[in-house]
């Protein structure tokens, strides 16, 4: 590798830094929006039921106690893993009154087509 290809290579390699820290800060949700702390674990979300007001944007931070469940929220095409340890955070943009179903998506043994809960957005 000459000179040039080093360069272009150490200034690669620092853009790709810059914008992994850009998609963190973005998965940390945006300035002071709210943050609600849920707990996944076999066979249930805690709290099952999410309250929300319209507009309100949120971060929500879900600890997985015991498995790599799934989140997944059909009707707002959000679908992560929530890998045990330290919270998955997710932001989630002001919404319009509604309920909107969640369920994990990860086989997680014999209780998992119970593992699931609503968001309810109320005006
Ligand atoms: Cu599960």
């Amino acid at each position: 590798m000459n000179r040039r290809q080093a360069l272009t290579r150490s200034a690669l390699a620092l853009l790709g830094l810059v914008s992994a820290g850009t998609m963190v800060r973005r998965s940390m949700g945006a300035g002071n929006a709210r943050v609600v702390e849920i707990t996944a674990q076999r066979f249930h979300f805690t709290p099952a039921e999410i309250a929300l007001k319209s507009g309100e944007p949120v971060v929500l931070a879900i600890t997985s106690l015991d498995f790599v469940h799934g989140f997944k929220v059909p009707d707002l095409g959000i679908r992560r893993d929530l890998l045990p340890g330290p919270a998955t955070r997710i932001a989630i943009g002001a919404l319009k009154a509604g309920r909107y179903e969640f369920l994990c998506d990860n086989f997680c043994g014999g209780g998992h087509e119970e593992m699931n809960g609503t968001i309810v957005v109320a005006d």
